[in-house]
């Protein structure tokens, strides 16, 4: 392990504490980068501006927007040890696993394609919130951010955000839909030792990212909001008591 941080860290900057994004897919490379000790910096890149940064790192686009355009995302990361960028979380704690090997290892390779598997399950059960959650994200941007999000969000749901909202019975029904599909992951869990690998793994990808979808979550709706009660109380607060797990790495520096 290095002493020193060779490794910046691109992450999406919103306003929230104690760590200033609310983005799932950056969240998990942090929590990543804090339960393997890598020190490392962050650059805080505002949604408008990652695709130029991804752009000037050189990293690849991790897909295509629904007009065929590359879609660049965040996180990134850059090793200044190896020379290394790159971009796509699953990619980079792959990378992480392989530069560091004194660290605990995330995706142990008889488990990848299982541990991915499972997070192409864990996708669409997020993105079922998504219209809701992207109608309370805007609230954390900057005031150019937000004109960007509403403008890029109503493209992506080819209505203004405020009308994609679901709202009353609608969201009821997203809401219980979401708590269903999340208590079924649950049951996986449990039907083994309450993890989704063995004992002797502290953490597994699958887990960071479970984490980090549910903390996401929590910052958009608002500890204190109807939607995150709702999920912190359901079958006796068992998120609350998963997430507590992962705390400790829902942190700025390693
Ligand atoms: N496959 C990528 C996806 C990352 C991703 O979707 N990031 C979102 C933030 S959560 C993003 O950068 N979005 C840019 C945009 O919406 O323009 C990964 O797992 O890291």
């Amino acid at each position: 392990m290095t002493t020193t941080s060779t490794i910046t860290f691109y992450d999406i900057y919103a306003n929230a504490e104690p760590v200033a994004t609310m983005s799932p897919s950056t969240l998990r490379v942090r929590y990543a980068l804090n339960l393997k000790g890598i020190p490392f910096t962050t650059v805080w890149v505002e949604f408008p501006d990652i695709e130029q940064v991804c752009k000037k790192l050189g990293v690849a686009p991790t897909g295509k927007s629904r007009d065929g355009k590359p879609r660049y995302t965040l996180p990134a990361l850059q090793d200044a040890s190896t020379g290394i960028a790159l971009s796509d979380g699953a990619e980079i704690i792959e990378y992480l696993d392989k530069a560091y090997p004194s660290t605990p290892t995330l995706l142990p390779r008889e488990t990848i394609a299982l541990q991915l598997a499972t997070y192409s399950a864990l996708v669409p059960r997020f993105l079922a919130v998504y219209p809701l959650y992207a109608a309370r994200a805007v609230r954390l941007f900057s005031p150019e951010t937000q004109r960007w999000w509403r403008e890029t969000r109503a493209a992506m749901f080819g209505k203004p955000l405020e009308e994609a909202e679901p709202k009353g019975e609608e969201k009821a029904r997203v809401m219980n839909k979401f708590i269903a599909d999340f208590g079924e992951v649950y049951q996986w869990m449990s039907r083994g030792d309450g993890s989704f690998l063995t004992d002797d793994q502290t953490a597994s990808f699958v887990e960071l990212t479970l984490a980090a979808m549910l903390n996401s979550l929590k910052i958009v709706f608002g500890e204190d909001s109807e939607e995150w009660l709702k999920i912190a109380s359901w079958n006796n607060a068992s998120w609350l008591q998963f997430l507590s797990k992962y705390e400790q790495y829902h942190r700025v520096a390693a």
